[in-house]
């Protein structure tokens, strides 16, 4: 097993940064890079689906402009890590999945964050034209973006992975059981019961 000094130091940090689990480095089988740390807040909602699914990730920090040569490594030495699947989330001009696709054959699956004056629109632009031979899978554009590259992710995995399918489908069951409480509970109590109630768990 390779540990983390073979890599750059301190690029790999070697456990869950939000729900202080521990991972082996050889187990991860996502990458998810940001391009700042004021990207993190968003990708956390990646670091809960897939914890949720049960699938072990790293973590760390890239810049595509600030930092290329550490982008360049991390994309070129992911998959002789053992990383399946990588995870990239940028704002403005979000070149960083691109640019690790460039440099790896990895599936790319990146997340346009909305902290730009263009609220990610500039982001996902960046992210979803790229040119013919080099293919990055765009998601959503904030939340729901950084939501989906997890479940997108454990899609890919589950290919080969009959326990990460099963846990899919428990998840989209427990998706669609969700919704069936919902619409029970607006039948139960009327429109502006639940507005209030909602609005109530919102504060
Ligand atoms: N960014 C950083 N390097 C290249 C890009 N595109 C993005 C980050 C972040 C935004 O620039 O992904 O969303 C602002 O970064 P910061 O560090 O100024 O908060």
């Amino acid at each position: 097993m390779k540990d983390e000094n073979t890599f750059s130091s301190s690029f790999i940090l070697s456990f869950h940064p939000f729900l202080e689990r521990e991972y082996m480095v050889m187990d991860y089988l996502v990458g998810i890079i940001v391009g700042s740390d004021s990207d993190l807040p968003l990708i956390q909602e990646t670091a809960i689906v897939l914890d949720e699914l049960g699938i072990p990730f790293e973590i760390t920090i890239g810049s595509a402009h600030r930092a290329p040569d550490l982008v360049a490594e991390y994309a070129s030495k992911a998959s002789e890590r053992g990383i399946k699947v990588i995870i990239a989330a940028a704002g403005g001009a979000a070149h960083l999945p691109g640019v690790i696709a460039s440099k790896t054959c990895l599936p790319v699956i990146g997340v346009p964050v909305d902290n730009s004056p263009l609220n990610g629109v500039d982001s996902l632009y960046s992210i979803v034209q790229m040119p013919g031979g080099v293919p990055v899978a765009a998601m959503a554009i904030g939340r729901a973006g950084a939501r989906n590259a997890g479940i997108f992710a454990a899609q890919i995995l589950a290919l080969l992975d009959d326990s990460i399918a099963q846990r899919l489908l428990d998840f989209r069951r427990k998706n669609a059981e969700s919704v069936a409480n919902k619409a029970k509970k607006l039948s139960e109590i009327g429109l502006a019961k639940y507005i209030e109630e909602n609005r109530k768990k919102d504060a």
